[in-house]
């Protein structure tokens, strides 16, 4: 338990600003870097925690080509969205920049320049994929292919996110251009690279060996097997014309790449705040007592473990990360998390969707949290944690303190009498958390917290004070004193986890917000006799299922949307003569009646108005159209096909009706537009 002050610098990865931030990214970054940083600045610690908007890199440019505006226009409405998100979520950064900055550009220039000047850089002459047809180099994501680790067909041209392998775009297995689709070329051009296997020895034994114990498995494995696969030097610049331009002669036309720009945009996050609160941003970042604990998802874990810690070490003058306790994959509804298909719960709408429910979102994300495997999302869950634990458990202990204390004693809190082990149990609490959070362990940490409140619950729920008022006030003093205390316990400990209703909860006792977590198990008594608790206000309501299947139709909608957007038409039939086609009899015809044909939900019965004569066609239109909708209908029928019986309509159906469907699924007519074609005529 952090007890004297220890200084840290917390990052948390720099969201591209290519789309919004999803829950994928709260649960797997920001919420557990959230809960840790609040945490350490609760005891006493002093804490730099940087993020910002990863503005460049090849995502940007696709996007921007997507949407037919300028990269600048998407980083700027983007990094806009993604700012205002973590703010009104409560996400508590010390600073929140942007790799555009102009502070960013010098401090990733002057870093490069220093390794450069050092020699630390390969420069090489080699050939990379080259799209012909876009007259351009394929960098990063302008390619994808076959991994050649883990056979991954979508992998990048520097990354595959399927098994987090740093790559080379000549080592994917039938790359393909993002630009047009092309097979690449291979084309001469030159590159610095970082020599990564000068630093195998290094990292060998500073991570392998050193951080055996203290690292996650998911994270310590990974490079492991990568440090014992044998590093290869990675080109730490691109043929781009959107990126930091390369800082040396020769170099024209080329921009730093992404990972090796952006993890140094944590330290300028640090130097533009430190300027702005006047400090001094160097012991954050050079101090070799400070902690460095970078907050990530798995498919960054190479950059952070491998790439950006050996230019820390080549440079020299930078500390090295205390911890990597990357999160692995969140899912939604069983589907993986998608930005590129919108397959995803984004924070900017569940904030609009959920008002006053940030609390909700982050504790679920919590208590779910893909720590040391994938997790998946689901509303339904969503709900529960809600009503079943918030609302029951949490928000149902905490009303009963506030409204009995007022009803009671006029919302003043009374002497203490009698001896209560609750009591005593509260003061493990602290500890007990806090063990959890300082080894990452955020779904265990709120897990306890949520025992302080059952632990509440049940005191209540056994000593009945409701019951005791009358026949026995002394005692019901002894016991509301108790339930005050665990209560603001409650209101200190939930701080990291539920920012929002711990503030709420501090007001309502009016609690010194400046109470610290060790003054629980120190100080212990927060709230003493004699202290006036401000009114009740509701820390949590039922979700009902109508709003949790708005969510999931939401879902279906983008689901639909997905598959009409993938459609493919259904291949050619095979060859048909001219003497089959003449056999078909197909006329105009008009709808004149219709009825749904009950116990059915597809069937419509027709009658139909061939020019020949007025016959009874079965349609299974029945969830497409309404009867009202297709009488009057101009339409293309089929009238020498068999009669077919159609018991439930109590007729045989004369003929069909020919249709077609929207990628949505939803059927068209196919019929003539030109009014004055009589009914009978023939279609040939
Ligand atoms: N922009 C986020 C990602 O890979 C990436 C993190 C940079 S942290 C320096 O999704
Ligand atoms: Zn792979």
């Amino acid at each position: 338990m952090s007890q004297n002050k220890q200084r840290y610098t917390i990052t948390a990865a720099l969201p591209y600003t290519n789309g919004p931030i999803h829950i994928g990214h709260l649960a797997g970054v920001y919420v557990p870097a959230d809960i840790y940083a609040r945490y350490l600045r609760l005891t006493g610690n002093d804490v730099a925690f940087m993020c910002g908007s990863d503005e460049h890199g090849v995502a940007i440019p696709m996007r921007a080509k997507k949407e037919g505006v300028s990269p600048q226009d998407i980083i700027d409405k983007y990094h806009g969205i993604i700012k205002k998100s973590f703010e009104d979520f409560g996400i508590s950064f010390d600073n929140y920049s942007r790799t555009s900055a102009e502070i960013h550009h010098k401090t990733a220039s002057d870093f490069f320049k220093k390794l450069y000047e050092d020699g630390e850089f390969v420069e090489e002459v080699t050939e990379q994929l080259y799209d012909a047809e876009a007259d351009q180099f394929l960098a990063d994501r302008f390619v994808v292919g076959t991994c050649p680790k883990c056979g991954h067909e979508e992998a990048y041209g520097d990354q595959c996110e399927n098994c987090g392998s740093s790559l080379s775009g000549t080592e994917l297995i039938n790359p393909k251009s993002k630009i047009t689709g092309n097979v690449p070329t291979l084309k001469q051009t030159k590159h610095w690279f970082l020599p990564l296997d000068k630093y195998s020895d290094f990292l060998n034994e500073w991570i392998v060996e050193g951080h055996k114990k203290d690292w996650k498995p998911n994270v310590h494995g990974q490079v492991k097997s990568w440090v014992d696969d044998g590093l290869r030097p990675r080109a730490v610049t691109r043929d781009l014309d959107w990126g930091i331009p390369v800082p040396v002669e020769g170099a024209e036309g080329k921009v730093l790449y992404v990972w090796f720009d952006a993890p140094i945009g944590y330290i300028s996050a640090t130097k533009e705040w430190a300027a702005r609160e006047g400090k001094d941003w160097e012991p954050y970042w050079k101090d070799e007592n400070t902690k460095l604990v970078h907050f990530i998802g798995k498919d960054n874990i190479v950059f952070h473990c491998i790439i950006f810690p050996s230019m820390l070490k080549a440079h020299g003058d930078y500390i090295l990360p205390d911890n990597v306790p990357a999160n692995e994959f969140l899912n939604l509804e069983g589907n993986k998390l998608s930005t590129s298909k919108n397959w995803a719960v984004w924070l900017h709408e569940y904030l609009e969707d959920f008002p006053g429910k940030e609390d909700v979102l982050r504790y679920t994300l919590t208590a779910n949290a893909p720590e040391s495997k994938d997790n998946d999302f689901t509303w339904k869950d969503f709900q529960t944690r809600n009503n079943s634990e918030l609302v029951a458990i949490l928000g149902n202990f905490i009303n009963r303190v506030i409204v009995l204390t007022h009803k009671y004693y006029d919302g003043i809190v009374p002497e203490s009498a009698g001896n209560y082990e609750e009591l005593e149990q509260v003061k493990h609490f602290p500890d007990v958390i806090a063990s959890s959070i300082e080894r990452y362990r955020f779904r265990e940490a709120s897990q306890e917290l949520m025992n302080l409140a059952r632990l509440g619950n049940k005191f209540l729920q056994d000593n009945e004070p409701w019951k005791k008022i009358k026949e026995d006030p002394e005692t019901v003093k002894g016991i509301m004193y108790v339930a005050l205390q665990i209560a603001s316990a409650i209101a200190v400990l939930s701080e990291p986890f539920l920012p929002f209703t711990a503030n709420k909860l501090k007001n309502m006792l009016s609690l010194d917000t400046d109470l610290g977590w060790n003054d629980i198990s120190t100080k212990y008594i927060l709230i003493p006799t004699g202290h006036k608790i401000n009114p009740a206000e509701l820390l949590f309501d039922k979700i009902d299922d109508k709003t949790i299947q708005a969510q999931l139709d939401k879902l279906e909608a983008t689901k639909k949307a997905n598959e009409a957007a993938n459609r493919v038409p259904d291949p050619q039939k095979e060859i048909a003569t001219f003497d089959d086609f003449t056999k078909l009899d197909l006329r105009v015809g008009t709808i004149i009646e219709a009825e749904k044909v009950r116990k059915t939900k597809k069937l419509l019965k027709l009658t139909v108005d061939t020019g020949l004569d007025k016959r009874t066609i079965v349609s299974g239109i029945a969830e497409s159209f309404t009867p009202e909708e297709v009488i009057g209908k101009r339409v293309t029928v089929l009238i020498n096909l068999a009669p077919r019986a159609f018991k439930k309509a109590k007729a045989d159906s004369q003929g069909m009706i020919l249709m077609t469907e929207t990628p949505e699924g939803k059927l068209v007519f196919v019929n003539p537009d030109e009014d004055n074609v009589k009914n009978g005529e023939t279609i040939n």
